[in-house]
């Protein structure tokens, strides 16, 4: 047994990459995220923020005369604190420690992408960073959009990258038709290896949002980022658990992790 998880989710996780788990958030956090979230994309939408990936697969991923789009928010604990709330869940680090096997658990980023119906984006298979939590802030299948992996693909390494510039993207040999679909409910939580190769549909549904909030942690031995490149990730290097032995108090390596 684990912190976390059972003894089979932990070996589920290893022989899939993923684990899929559900009532960590109680009712009334899960509620306040959720109207946090929509507030946010409101805010967002007024044009006071960032803008929006339209999700295409061509070799700038922004630039496209597509009429799909995900609206994306980077580092959501800058805007309310109930995101920042969760990040540091005693239940989902409880998790995060077995599946990752390190009691030294750091912020990598976090993001939401917000799939509109009807005219959400795909999101190309892919690979990613140290490990991810999905949070589903709707009922998500292929229909809206829905997260999508190759079970066990987390086993092949670091793979070719085909078609973008600026991603891990395999969506050549990887497509998303021969992925297999995860469905969740609002609340579920999917939290899955930087290997397996994962992605999503386009929103086709009429009425049906795909709202989701994720956040990437890494083990603070992990290879880190170079100093130049934390300016992109506000809070990274944020210990949720444990300690980061190699973090040097030096003046000159403030900004740096390492
Ligand atoms: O929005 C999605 O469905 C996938 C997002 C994702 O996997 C990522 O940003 O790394």
């Amino acid at each position: 047994m684990g912190k976390g998880l059972t003894d089979e989710q932990i070996q589920f996780y290893k022989d899939n990459g993923y684990i899929h788990v559900k009532n960590i958030l109680s009712p009334e956090e899960l509620k306040e995220i959720s109207d946090e979230y929509d507030n946010l994309f409101r805010r967002k939408n007024q044009g006071i923020m960032e803008n929006s990936w339209v999700g295409g697969v061509a070799d700038d991923l922004r630039i496209s005369d597509s009429p799909y789009s995900v609206k994306g928010v980077h580092n959501l604990q800058n805007h309310h604190a109930c995101f920042g709330k969760f990040i540091g869940n005693e239940k989902l680090l409880d998790i995060l420690e077995d599946v990752t096997e390190t009691p030294n658990i750091m912020l990598h980023h976090t993001k939401a992408h917000f799939k509109p119906p009807e005219k959400g984006a795909m999101y190309p298979m892919h690979q990613d960073s140290p490990v991810a939590v999905f949070l589903h802030l709707d009922r998500c299948d292929p229909e809206n959009g829905g997260l999508h992996v190759y079970p066990g693909s987390h086993k092949l390494g670091p793979l070719e990258d085909w078609g973008a510039k600026e991603g891990n993207f395999h969506w050549k040999k990887y497509t998303i038709e021969n992925a297999t679909p995860v469905l969740a409910e609002k609340g579920d939580i999917v939290i899955f290896s930087y290997l397996l190769v994962h992605g999503s549909t386009l929103n086709t549904s009429k009425d049906r949002n795909r709202r989701m909030f994720l956040i990437q942690y890494l083990d603070a031995d992990d290879k880190q980022l170079p100093a130049e490149d934390l300016r992109l990730q506000p809070g990274y290097g944020w210990l949720f658990r444990g300690v980061n032995k190699s973090k040097d108090e030096s003046v000159a390596k403030r900004f740096s992790h390492t």
